[in-house]
């Protein structure tokens, strides 16, 4: 053949040929948008003309990209986002992009009973629907139920807080049982119950950011139990530390929490004057009150809090306490000429003063010493001494956090190392009107242990964050964001490649980056951020960030992963994330770690009026850091313990994997930057993930438990000349062995039977193999096996069925 320069090259995996361009492009046109008319056999002589790269946007698995490159794999994405389609199987996890616009019918009813009601649901388009079913199916296992994690992950804004209120929906549909739940004297099901917990903890736990409008200020796992009927009865959620800062110290360009803005713009006239709110009044904590978000629904808030049964009294109390709070941001304090004197209050100030305090129900004169003047207990005297100006915005600060962070008295148990070498255990308190809420939530949803046996969970944590300036909140977030990452590694990556080599399969090793070394970084022993960062807030230093930056420098200059731009005036110091580089700012990061509250404030707060304010600084609990003051426990020692007991719970549960993935920085709708993209994927290791799912074997069973699941298609099959009984007790892993192999030369001869479907024997070898003590399989092979062990099952129980009426 020769080439010819009116003639196109198509190269594609089935054939080379040469055709006119606008013979292709007629062809291309008619798979694109196929006709009525068009036979399949017409459509399937199409495809065999098309490129590969025509035919990109069809490929629903990455594993069929060839080759696999991070090029090949964006091309793909591209490819299909192009289309409107924005989910994409990568082996064992899902790809989701990001529409940044809401696509109608991707989510509806019909959609979610389709992919419920398919027999092979995997058939289907890759979808959020897929990994839920795949999951609840799971839960009553093929071998044994097991309990299920779908972490959602992604970077800020990609789309994991979307894709979670997917799966809940998912779930309270096509799990709905007639439960019912009494409290406060609503009753309501226990589904919308459930799903009504996202609109609450995302209006107190959410914000606009720079880089999503509804942005996770905090970290969940919601757990859905289920009954040995499947059926939905509760939930529980844990959650992990909330940016409280926020709520005094908005970053520029950014909100409060969306409950403020809707307690603002949602509020009835008479609500304004209880809350001191005049119409036109701004609140200094209030930053960008102009823009509007679609988060900005009071009334839904509202509807459900009344869901969850929380009073008209107790919602009355709770917004009280949230307009103390804004008013509180609006007192400024002026230096005393005299030094020895309290600062001063300009005639404003003191208004705002006065409202917050008949907000909080405290007395004024009393709100206003606390935060002036500082009490010293000298033996059994006091000495009091006025604070400067900054120190008065700092206790006014942290009054507003300590209410909105300690209103609920949330108590988990921690063992640490006492002294004498034993463990002890210590009390650790997250205290957070937020974490009130989310107590309170817990019992209104959770069911009683006896009423379930099994759970879903999913998980839901803020995405990896990269900002101009970056403190404490950020180490948190990414350093839980790396956490994740290293699960996923740990899981699917090293633990399946271990695997293969332990049973012998034939496996060449992919490189994948592991993240070890940047974990020892932050967290590991004896030195590590968190080790110094926690020494440092132990020793009370006054020039904490700067012996912070020369111990940082010194003792961990070992760790590749950490860097330092050596002509920086701030002290700073910046951290190789899997996900990329990030700088972190050292000032203010160990006063943030030890999050000290004065006594006086507790001591205040303990005398208020409003109720659910006095309920919870007077815990009676001797060890309660709030009626004690000082919490001696620092913010990262909290976070990484409460990070540990998650990844606990997701070892002990078969994980499912969802990458979101942002398409561009700037949240438009249908828009691929390339740059954008790829970034996230190399930083995910989307590649190799391809790479070893593309020759892998998702699903692994133990050969005897695999006999006892599968062993009646080989005594009941047509295909087995004179049934055969396995013998599932043989002794050794080599009987069993050739037990499993029988059984699956059974299973592909029948197969191969079925007209519809052409079996190529070689092929078999890449769906199932045998290792050592277990049988590794594709998910299409055991559906196989699943589909002829219901075959075998339903006409047993026909025989059975006729043999009784002849019986009869
Ligand atoms: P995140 O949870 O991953 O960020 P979100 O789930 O809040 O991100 O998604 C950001 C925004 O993208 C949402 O508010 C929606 O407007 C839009 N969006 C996401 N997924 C979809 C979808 N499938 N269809 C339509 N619109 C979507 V963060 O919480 O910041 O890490 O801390
Ligand atoms: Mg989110």
């Amino acid at each position: 053949m020769t080439h010819k320069a009116s003639h196109h090259v198509l190269n594609t995996s089935r054939l080379r040929v040469f055709v006119s361009f606008t013979q292709v492009k007629r062809l291309v046109q008619k798979v694109h948008s196929p006709h009525p008319s068009l036979n399949t056999s017409l459509e399937g002589e199409i495809q065999a003309f098309l490129t590969d790269e025509d035919l990109l946007h069809t490929y629903d698995d990455l594993t069929k990209v060839n080759p696999v490159t991070p090029t090949t794999v964006l091309k793909c994405l591209q490819a299909r986002y192009s289309v409107k389609v924005f989910y994409t199987h990568a082996g064992c996890t899902l790809v989701a992009l990001n529409p940044f616009q809401p696509i109608p019918d991707l989510y509806s009813l019909d959609v979610m009973k389709e992919y419920h009601g398919a027999p092979q649901p995997q058939e289907f388009k890759p979808h959020i629907f897929i990994v839920a079913e795949e999951a609840y199916r799971n839960v009553q296992g093929q071998v044994q139920p097991v309990n299920q994690s779908l972490v959602v992950s992604g970077e800020s804004g990609a789309g994991k807080t979307w894709t979670s209120r997917c799966l809940m929906k998912y779930y309270a549909t096509v799990a709905a049982s007639s439960s019912v739940v009494k409290s406060q004297d609503i009753v309501e099901r226990i589904e919308k119950r459930v799903l009504d917990s996202n609109p609450i903890m995302e209006a107190f736990g959410n914000a606009c950011t720079l880089r999503n409008n509804n942005s996770s200020r905090f970290g969940k796992y919601i757990q859905l139990q289920l009954d040995r009927c499947q059926l939905l009865v509760g939930a529980s959620v844990q959650t992990y530390l909330l940016e409280k800062t926020r709520v005094a110290c908005q970053p520029a360009s950014e909100r409060n929490f969306h409950i403020f803005y809707q307690m603002m713009k949602g509020a009835t006239d008479e609500q304004r004057k209880e809350w001191k709110m005049p119409r036109g009044q701004r609140f200094v904590w209030l930053p960008n009150y102009e823009k509007t978000v679609d988060e900005d629904c009071f009334r839904e808030t509202l509807e459900a809090m009344v869901h969850l049964g929380i009073n008209v009294e107790r919602q009355r109390q709770i917004f009280r306490i949230l307009a103390g709070i804004l008013q509180l941001g609006n007192v400024n304090f002026f230096s005393s000429t005299d030094e020895s004197q309290p600062c001063n209050l300009d005639e404003q100030s003191k208004d705002f003063l006065q409202r917050a305090s008949e907000l909080l129900c405290v007395p004024a004169e009393e709100l206003q010493a606390c935060l002036r003047v500082r009490t010293l207990k000298a033996g059994k005297q006091s000495v009091f001494k006025p604070c400067s100006q900054a120190e008065c915005s700092v206790r006014r600060d942290c009054l507003a956090k300590v209410i909105y962070g300690h209103l609920s008295c949330n108590k988990t148990v921690l063992p640490t190392k006492h002294s004498n070498g034993k463990p002890s255990y210590l009390f650790v308190y997250n205290k957070q009107l937020f974490e009130w809420l989310v107590t309170f939530i817990n019992k209104s949803i959770c069911a009683d242990k006896s009423m379930w046996s099994n759970f879903i969970g999913v998980l839901d944590v803020y995405g990896f964050e990269c900002f101009r300036v970056n403190n404490l909140e950020q180490l948190c977030i990414n350093y839980a964001n790396e956490k994740l990452q290293q699960h996923f590694v740990a899981h699917y990556l090293r633990a399946q490649q271990e695997e293969y080599v332990s049973e012998g399969l034939q496996w060449s090793f992919v490189k994948y980056q592991d993240n070890q070394s940047c974990l020892d970084l932050i967290e590991g022993s004896p030195v590590s951020v968190f080790s110094l960062l926690n020494e440092e807030s132990r020793l009370n230093r006054a020039s904490d960030a700067k012996t912070l930056r020369i111990r940082l420098e010194k003792e961990l200059c070992d760790n590749a992963n950490i860097s330092w731009d050596k002509f920086s005036k701030e002290p700073h110091f910046t951290v190789a994330h899997y996900a990329g580089k990030v700088n972190y700012q050292i000032q203010g990061m160990v006063e943030k770690n030890k999050d000290p509250v004065p006594p006086e404030l507790i001591n205040l707060l303990q005398r208020s009026d409003n109720l659910l304010l006095h309920q919870i600084f007077t815990d009676k609990d001797a060890d309660n850091p709030a009626t004690k003051g000082l919490s001696k426990v620092t913010v990262v020692s909290k976070f990484k313990n409460s990070l540990e007991s998650l990844m606990k719970i997701l070892h002990t549960t078969t994980p499912h994997y969802t990458r979101c993935i942002k398409p561009n920085p700037d949240c438009k709708p249908l828009t691929f930057k390339k740059e954008e993209v790829i970034m996230q994927l190399e930083a995910c290791g989307i590649v190799e993930t391809i790479h070893i799912s593309a020759a892998g074997f998702p699903i692994r069973i133990p050969f005897k438990s695999f006999l006892q699941r599968y062993g009646l298609i080989a005594k009941y099959s047509n295909f087995n000349s004179g049934s055969h009984c396995l013998d599932v007790e043989a002794p050794s892993s080599d009987v069993l062995r050739q037990e499993v192999e029988k059984l699956l030369s059974v299973v592909l001869q029948h197969k191969a039977s079925d007209p519809s479907h052409k079996l190529d024997s070689e092929k078999h070898k890449s769906w199932v193999h045998c290792g050592r003590t277990k049988v590794f399989l594709t998910q299409w092979m055991l559906d196989l096996l699943e589909d002829q062990r219901k075959k075998i099952l339903s006409q047993c129980a026909f025989s059975i069925q006729c043999c009784w009426l002849r019986y009869q």
